[in-house]
């Protein structure tokens, strides 16, 4: 006979927090939301942390390169999604990769022969105003000269004019030499009122660019999620059916961070794709797998696998049907819940530590808070970011409002057959468990995750935590009734909306 759990299937919304004792001193500001994303060994630090505990989901519609940069920018990190050839997902995580803070190469060049109307075209397509000019037209050639859009005037100048005649010649350059620190390249700018400083070898030849704009780039966005070389970080989502190909190819091109996108991640063909990146590249290479809702999936993807962290949800997600479609899934707090404890068994018995990520579901602020105080390390979200400024999708206005289209991996729109079907046989989607839909557009990531995270640092503040383990530790949740959700409304008071079209600013009515 099948066994039946005695544990209702729980959601977030069905818990409230109850507040600590908060110590003298402690402030929304000084709390640190690093956490960590590999596993941590027994006393080590880990491999890899993130400044703010939120990434965004592996979807078409939502973790683009734009995204990628705004989310790294505010210390999250995205996974490019991987229902794409290889080729196009490594040229995004390329993208985000040439976005580094401090020492750029370029990937604007010409030399003294290029015509101007070669090299408007060229900041045109590029975006960059700053051209170095070299001596063969690639960024590590000779440096000749530099010419900026100050240098000529598009509709004054004689466009057959060449760059070598408009440029400012390597002589009057003011240029920074191999090895010099990025504070150094910063002071050179400074002190010699500079938007750029190109850096060349002991022959002259051209190494890197360093900008102003990064430095103020970088000023205001302390949070920034960087690597080694100063470059923003990125994941990269990996499927089942070609991760020999792929995973070697996003190693090249920079990605960071693996992790395994499936609908059902406790199979055979996950452990097996985990071991072999294992094999490949030890530990330098982090990778997640996922999803499950239960102990026995963590035990099988930690234990036998080797992963470095479990993504945990089924069926949850805001355009997700696979519930009503398939009939599995579970209710997120009680999977979590139940993953978090055998992950904590796990800790106790070998000394090491694996990040647990909250996938999908998560309908307010107040759920991502949640979902970490349950001991989730970080939040996983589609919807939440699909609604900003940098996703990947194009505005449409609905009668009078601006929306963003937003769908599921398990639409045929996405075409994702492989997130559903791990065996080899099938490559059709037979039927649908996602939907197509819109969301409501609410501004940049910075504006929108600014909010959310002083929420959560508010209210760890209220249970009296300093990080996020703190907080883990120290949560204190009772489940709700019906009854007191509704006393925690407003009651008995009248609201108007003077001036206020929209009462509702973005993350929907979900409770
Ligand atoms: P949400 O943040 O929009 O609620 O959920 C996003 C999550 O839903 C993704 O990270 C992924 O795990 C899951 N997802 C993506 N596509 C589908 C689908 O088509 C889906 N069913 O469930």
């Amino acid at each position: 006979m099948a066994t039946i759990l005695d544990d209702i299937s729980r959601t977030f919304s069905e818990y409230l927090l109850i507040p600590r004792l908060t110590r003298r001193g402690q402030r929304p500001d000084l709390v640190d939301l690093s956490t960590p994303i590999s596993a941590v060994e027994k006393n080590e630090i880990p491999r890899f942390k993130i400044n703010v505990p939120v990434v965004s989901a592996c979807m078409q519609s939502v973790s683009g390169p734009r995204l990628a940069i705004a989310l790294a920018r505010q210390g999250g990190l995205s996974f490019i999604f991987c229902s794409q050839p290889i080729e196009t997902q490594v040229e995004m995580v390329r993208q985000v990769k040439a976005h580094k803070a401090g020492f750029v190469q370029s990937d604007s060049n010409a030399m003294a022969s290029t015509t101007l109307r070669e090299v408007i075209e060229l900041m045109k397509r590029t975006g960059h105003s700053t051209v170095p000019v070299t001596a063969d037209g690639t960024a590590t050639g000779k440096l000749e000269g530099i010419i900026t859009d100050k240098d000529f005037w598009e509709f004054e100048d004689d466009l057959d004019h060449t760059v070598g005649q408009h440029m400012t010649p390597i002589d009057n350059v003011i240029y920074g030499t191999e090895g010099i620190s990025l504070r150094e390249a910063n002071q050179l700018l400074h002190r010699h009122k500079k938007e750029c400083l190109p850096i060349l070898s002991q022959d002259g030849r051209l190494t890197a660019l360093v900008f102003k704009k990064d430095y103020e780039d970088h000023r205001r966005n302390p949070r920034e999620l960087l690597d080694d070389s100063k470059r923003l970080c990125v994941g990269a989502a990996i499927n089942t059916h070609d991760y020999e190909k792929r995973v070697p190819a996003l190693v090249a091109a920079g990605a960071d961070v693996f992790c395994f996108d499936s609908s059902d991640g406790f199979n055979e063909y996950q452990a097996d794709g985990i071991r072999w990146i294992r094999e490949l590249y030890g530990k330098d290479v982090t990778v997640g797998g996922g999803n499950i809702v239960s102990a026995e999936g963590f035990d099988f993807l930690v234990k036998e696998a080797g992963a470095d962290f479990i993504k945990v949800g089924i069926g949850g997600g805001s355009i997700c049907i696979t519930r009503e479609q398939k009939g599995i899934g579970r209710g997120q707090a009680s999977a979590l819940l139940e993953v978090v404890r055998r992950r904590d068994e796990y800790q106790s018995e070998t000394g090491r530590y694996i990040p647990i990520c909250s996938d999908g579901g998560l309908a307010n602020d107040t759920q991502i808070t949640v979902a970490l105080a349950m001991g989730a390390d970080f939040v996983m979200m589609g919807r939440y970011f699909a609604m900003t400024e940098e996703s990947p999708t194009p505005k449409t206005s609905i009668n009078g409002q601006i929306y963003k289209p937003y769908w599921g991996e398990g639409t045929r729109r996405a075409q994702n057959w492989q997130r559903y079907s791990d065996d080899m046989g099938t490559r059709d989607l037979v039927f649908e468990e996602g939907v197509d839909a819109y969301v409501p557009l609410v501004g940049p990531v910075s504006e929108v995750l600014d909010t959310t995270l002083y929420k959560l640092r508010s209210t760890m503040v209220n249970v009296g935590a300093d990080s996020l383990a703190e907080f883990r530790e120290q949560s204190v949740l009772t489940l709700v009734s019906e009854q007191s959700v509704v006393e925690g409304g407003t009651s008995n008071v009248f609201q108007f909306k003077a001036n206020r079209e929209i009462e509702d600013t973005g993350w929907g009515n979900r409770n």
